[in-house]
């Protein structure tokens, strides 16, 4: 891999790394491995066992342990409602059909910490354009596996299930939206949303949404699994704001997981210069 290459380029576009891509990184490589901030790549140890996913479990430590059995195949997520063609992708559709991207992306959470993730999918862009949106959609909405069964989380009614997510159509064809399939060059594991799950990258985390079985097209902003659990908490853009606190936590620093201080936090998580025009006449202040 041409490093040199990949952090000049940083965020911005497709990154040329060479055919093995993350998967090729030697471990020495793997730990120099940086974001276009130099930012440095959180462990792939980190990264698989100290997740958010309440189908599984409240407690971020229990997640890994809990979804080891998750059957991820087989899966297809079906793309309908104000397009053209809709249609059903298997995860093969989505792996071979598309252009392959690998992106370093920091990702934050609303509960303060954050991590800096060697993510591999697909463009979302390219997939909305195979589908041929209609005029008149304006939003996606995104929708998580229910299956009780499967996701013992989905037991407790403290959440309205399925978990549900949704962005403009601005936001979901931008170049930095990911649908991820992958970590380190390897499959997604259950525990961080696999097959397939969303990365929005200047949004808070919850808003990427994992193991998606459902995008549809819609006129009407989309209702988050959040947004009707705490409307007082949580609004629809979410957008990493230091300067606009949750009713529970300061945005204002963060802690990145494997970093003995904290860090302040960036406005858009640091990405405004590729997302702040999406935003021009929004009232940043009325963020949650
Ligand atoms: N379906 C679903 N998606 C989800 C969540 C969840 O509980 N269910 N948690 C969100 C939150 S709050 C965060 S911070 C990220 C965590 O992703 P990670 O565990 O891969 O780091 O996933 C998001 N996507
Ligand atoms: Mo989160």
């Amino acid at each position: 891999m041409d490093r040199r290459k990949f952090l000049k380029k940083g965020v911005a576009t497709v990154i040329g790394v060479s055919a093995t891509g993350f998967a090729g990184l030697s471990s020495a490589a793997r730990a120099d491995l940086k974001d276009e901030l130099g930012d440095t790549v959180t462990s792939y140890s980190a990264i698989t066992s100290y997740n958010n996913f309440y189908e599984f479990s409240t407690n971020k430590t229990e997640v890994k342990e809990l979804s080891a059995d998750f059957k991820t195949y087989p899966w297809s997520i079906k793309v309908d409602g104000l397009v053209k063609n809709p249609g059903i992708f298997d995860l093969d559709d989505i792996r071979r059909g598309f252009d392959k991207v690998e992106r370093v992306y920091r990702m934050r959470c609303v509960e303060a910490w954050s991590m800096v993730i060697p993510w591999e999918g697909i463009a979302l862009s390219e997939l909305l354009k195979k589908v041929e949106p209609t005029s008149d959609a304006r939003y996606v909405r995104f929708v998580s596996l229910y299956d009780k069964n499967r996701m013992p989380g989905q037991k407790s009614g403290s959440f309205p299930w399925p978990y549900v997510e949704g962005l403009t159509m601005d936001e979901a064809r931008h170049p930095l939206t990911l649908l991820a399939t992958g970590i380190d060059g390897k499959p997604l594991k259950p525990q961080n949303g696999a097959p397939v799950r969303l990365v929005v990258p200047w949004k808070y985390g919850f808003k990427s949404i994992k193991s998606i079985v459902k995008i549809e097209l819609v006129k009407e902003k989309p209702q988050s699994l959040w947004m009707q659990s705490g409307p007082s908490e949580y609004g629809f853009y979410a957008n990493v704001n230091p300067n606009v606190s949750h009713p529970r936590w300061s945005q204002a620093s963060e802690r990145r997981i494997g970093d003995f201080l904290r860090r302040k936090t960036l406005m858009f998580n640091g990405y405004g210069k590729q997302v702040s025009s999406l935003y021009k006449g929004l009232d940043l202040k009325r963020n949650f």
